[in-house]
């Protein structure tokens, strides 16, 4: 179609625009101090003196097609209220996992009601919580598998976990906590024991268009090389893309989609849930043999998403498209999901942690996150199908601090992984990675009275809830201050990023800008101490006189000169920055008299 071409053209040229600019701040940043920062090719900059201190929100790209401009005054309690998740925190929830009520090994929806005060326990002023503002629950559906990824009935709750009654009253808790809860949607395939399949293998049976079928078989393979057509009982082939015990619907039978429409207003309405994390969102629709991102697949969910704001316009979905940036950010353009998750980003910040590279990570921290309409990228460090953040970092700590400020500072809707903000361990089989949650040194971890399904991992003795909450230098501690300060700013919940070059190779720094407020980050990604800082960025910041207050690191007394093109000329920061050091400031307007 011509508009796609089109829009395509915009979209690569504003790429290589950014590429440019990018790579000009890149140049200069290991400089000395003399050299002027060229203009960004794309930011027109056409502030006039004479009004506010507030730039026009659409200077950054007056292209419509990036969307990524401050979300002007009027709109703010949208921001807030209507769309909700553009503000808001997520932690994922492997439910087996999480705490167990009664002593059965395997966690439940009880587990979590008693788990909730420390997600969030509705009260912003106290401070042994994390203060999320939605959970994400894994499958929570009958199944005959651990993770519950092949369901049997979409109508149900996993009688492990407990009953619909019990999982009704967990959303009733987290609601009145300021919590959201989104399920995990697996519309792509079934179970093999699934009603509809053991009826699909009848050929005359109404459900044997629920599944894809074939003759003989096709012969070719799926994305990853993998068998995707499986010989069934009845000598005919049918298609799975994932495991032959998860046959894909049939998404093109409009019958399946009449079906995947009622589960949906099922749940939304009659069970109350706040949305669907869309399991593997790029493979619905199969076109032959081009088996993920197709049309078809675009345009089922641009008809789900009509669907399911017809319902509640609160509703939401945020999907799992594991594919490049450019892939993924087709998903969120045209109102076919809200959310789509980075993984490009996710992998980018956890190499450039590890290799010590903030130059790189810079340039993927700015880069990226213009992709895509503000609000509407999930940023996140790894999930249930990933090695665990403390396993890739190789258990540096310090790391794991920067990894979590980078991206909870960063433009995005965070998701947190269960765990992660303890550091937990794990690689390789997924089970290896979706073990017990820590919360105590007793018994199991405090996770159950009886034997866990799984058994937690071996430093749980000093590596778990109660002991970081009851130091103040935990990596638990950090996190629950990191999103303290982001839950108290505009700036770092929904302003742009722009980067900040520097006199040191080693140093990360950007600002958040916001309409009523602006950010600054400085992290030190060596271990050594960094002084004599220069900082500095052509572009993006509001006029005017400033002190800083400390937010994280020590109170500095100095004054931040803003020059009306908002342009940041060689700031001197005036302390040493300590090696691993995340340090972050918030501007307060000097009064002139
Ligand atoms: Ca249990
Ligand atoms: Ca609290
Ligand atoms: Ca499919």
């Amino acid at each position: 179609m011509m508009t796609n071409r089109l829009k395509k053209l915009v979209f690569v040229f504003l790429i290589l625009s950014l590429i440019t600019s990018c790579s000009d701040l890149q140049r200069l940043s290991g400089n000395g101090t003399q050299e002027q920062i060229a203009p960004s090719p794309f930011i027109t900059s056409e502030v006039s003196s004479d009004s506010s201190n507030t730039p026009d929100p659409t200077a950054f790209a007056k292209e419509e097609i990036t969307q990524t401009h401050a979300i002007p005054p009027s709109h703010k309690v949208e921001l807030e209220d209507a769309e909700w998740w553009k503000s808001a925190v997520f932690y994922q929830v492997f439910v087996r996992s999480f705490f167990d009520s009664d002593g059965d090994g395997i966690g439940d929806f009880r587990g979590l009601i008693q788990k909730l005060d420390y997600l969030n326990d509705g009260d912003p002023q106290t401070n042994h919580d994390l203060g999320v503002n939605a959970v994400w629950l894994m499958p929570i559906h009958p199944s005959p598998s651990y993770h519950g990824y092949d369901v049997t009935d979409y109508y149900n709750t996993n009688p492990d976990y407990g009953t619909l009654e019990e999982f009704k009253e967990f959303i009733q808790e987290a609601h009145q906590r300021g919590i959201r809860v989104i399920i995990d949607l697996v519309i792509n395939h079934t179970s093999t024991q699934h009603a509809w399949f053991q009826q699909a293998l009848d050929p005359q049976s109404p459900y044997h268009d629920y599944y894809i079928w074939q003759d003989e078989d096709p012969g070719y393979s799926g994305p990853e090389g993998q068998k995707v057509w499986h010989r069934a009982s009845n000598g005919k082939y049918y298609y799975a893309l994932f495991w032959d015990q998860m046959p894909d619907l049939n998404l093109q039978n409009p019958a399946v989609t009449r079906e995947i429409y009622q589960i949906s207003r099922f749940w939304l309405e009659d069970v109350g849930v706040d949305g669907f994390r869309l399991d593997a969102a790029k493979h619905l629709i199969e076109e032959g043999s081009e088996q993920e991102n197709t049309d078809l697949t675009h345009q089922w969910l641009a008809d789900f998403y009509r669907y399911y704001k017809s319902l509640n316009p609160h509703a939401m979905t945020v999907g799992e498209v594991w594919s490049n940036s450019f892939d993924a950010v087709r998903y969120v353009r045209n109102q076919e999901l809200d959310v789509v998750f980075n993984f490009d980003l996710a992998r980018s910040i956890l190499s450039n942690v590890n290799n010590r590279n903030a130059a790189s990570l810079s340039n993927t921290l700015t880069f990226e996150p213009r992709l895509f309409p503000m609000g509407s990228m999930g940023i996140f460090l790894t999930n249930h199908d990933q090695d665990r953040v403390m396993t890739v970092l190789m258990d540096d700590e310090s790391k794991a601090r920067i990894a979590a400020a980078v991206y909870l500072t960063s433009p995005g809707v965070p998701f947190i992984y269960y765990g992660e903000e303890i550091g937990l361990t794990g690689q390789g089989d997924h089970r290896n990675i979706r073990t017990p949650m820590h919360w105590s040194a007793e018994h199991m971890a405090g996770f159950t009275s009886g034997t866990g399904w799984s058994l937690p991992k071996m430093d749980y003795p000093k590596k778990n809830v109660q002991n970081q909450l009851e130091d103040p230098n935990s990596l638990l501690r950090f996190y629950i201050n990191l999103l303290k300060i982001r839950a108290q700013s505009e700036a770092l919940r929904s302003g742009l990023l722009y980067p900040l070059s520097s006199t040191s190779t080693s140093i990360l720094a950007f600002a958040r800008v916001s309409q009523n407020e602006q950010v600054m980050m400085i992290i030190n990604m060596s271990q050594q101490p960094q002084e004599n800082l220069i900082l500095r960025t052509g572009e993006g910041l509001h006029p005017g006189r400033y002190q800083l207050k400390a937010w994280m690191g020590n109170q500095v007394d100095t004054v931040v000169w803003v020059e009306q093109n908002g342009s940041l000329r060689d700031f001197e920061f005036p302390e040493i920055i300590p090696g691993d050091g995340v340090l972050i400031y918030q501007f307060i307007p000097l009064i002139e008299d």
